[in-house]
């Protein structure tokens, strides 16, 4: 679906799919659980989703002629610091806009994890005092006038890379990485597991599913809080990348699985299950997910073992989409283990 899209290859090739057994064995053995660990996908600053994503941008990116990669966050946003590594990795400048999209405990949330690798690979690093909100941001316009006010040219790059044109390319091919993998391993994954917030890792799921039946497998976990405009950015991405790659299928409102119970208390604030999730999770496999992101879609994928919601002999893939650095940021909440 991808042959004609140039592709920039930034990770370390097909990410390993591994059964979670003992995980699986304490949710009552029903079913199994597999990770696919895009978050051990590339030696670019801890890697993460939004590489698989970037690979299908840089080279738009360089035939623009540009110089300077902008982007937009929150402040302890996993994109935004994987788009530092790549302008790093590609001889690019990088302008970042950390927005204060969540309320944090620690004092030094801005200066761990995430943020600080951003600064250490050489990124312009602007805090702004605005709250969460996945659409396009006045602040990161505002970035980009001002890198071009410097003399610069400015790419970019709008939240988790999701509304650019390109922005699902990245997560058809992971659909098609599954699909050859199952060949090799003799089965087919019933359910998709997706931590879902700016849409694009999503939307690009469904695309590549879709192309074999299974885009309402993919079961998205919103992890934004705000699930409508989360459920409507990942419609509208998949329905533009369908056409990009030209998908013999129109996708519609209901193929957007978006499960909304385990985003609370708030985006970025993990609550009590989604530590107990993470712990567990850890304590079992040895699997560390963070409080934003993976985090929440454990708990969820947990919870809706436990209830039932899968027929028994499922083998569900959970995505590892990254972003354990963030949880740095979280040193009270977990200052006890
Ligand atoms: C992110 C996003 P989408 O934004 O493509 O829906 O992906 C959700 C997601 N897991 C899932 C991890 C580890 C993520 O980092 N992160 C954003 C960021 O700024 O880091 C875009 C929000």
């Amino acid at each position: 679906m991808l042959e004609k899209f140039e592709r920039y290859p930034l990770t370390f090739g097909p990410t390993p799919i591994e059964e979670l057994k003992s995980l699986s064995a304490h949710l009552g053995g029903d079913v199994a659980v597999y990770a696919k660990r895009e978050d051990c996908n590339s030696g670019l600053a801890f890697g993460g989703n939004k590489i698989r994503k970037l690979e299908y941008i840089v080279p738009d990116a360089i035939a623009s002629g540009a110089d300077t990669l902008v982007s937009i966050g929150g402040v302890q946003s996993n994109h935004t610091r994987q788009v530092a590594a790549v302008a790093a990795k590609i001889g690019f400048k990088c302008r970042l806009v950390q927005e204060s999209w969540v309320p944090h405990e620690d004092v030094v949330y801005d200066r761990v994890g995430n943020i600080l690798m951003s600064r250490v690979m050489g990124a312009d690093v602007e805090m702004i005092d605005e709250g969460f909100d996945i659409g396009i941001r006045e602040s990161w316009e505002n970035a980009l006038k001002d890198v071009e006010a410097k003399g610069g040219k400015p790419y970019p790059i709008p939240a988790g890379a999701s509304v650019h044109k390109y922005g699902g390319l990245g997560f058809v091919g992971f659909a098609e990485e599954v699909r050859s993998q199952e060949a090799e391993l003799g089965f087919k994954f019933d359910y998709i597991i997706v931590c879902t917030v700016t849409g694009s890792t999503h939307a690009g799921m469904l695309v590549g599913f879709a192309a074999d039946g299974r885009e309402r497998k993919v079961i998205g976990i919103d992890a934004s809080g705000t699930p409508a405009q989360t459920k409507a950015q990942v419609l509208d991405i998949a329905q533009k990348t369908a056409k990009l790659v030209e998908l013999d299928k129109d996708l519609v409102e209901d193929d957007v699985v978006l499960i909304e119970d385990y985003a609370y208390p708030a985006y970025g604030v993990p609550s009590e299950e989604t530590k107990d999730a993470i712990r567990l999770c850890a304590r079992l496999e040895g699997m560390m997910t963070d409080p934003v992101y993976e985090g929440k879609s454990m708990q969820g994928l947990m919870d809706l073992v436990k209830r039932g919601y899968f027929p028994k002999g499922s083998k569900i893939l959970y995505a590892h989409l990254g972003g354990v650095p963030a949880i740095n940021g979280y040193g009270y909440a977990f200052r006890n283990g």
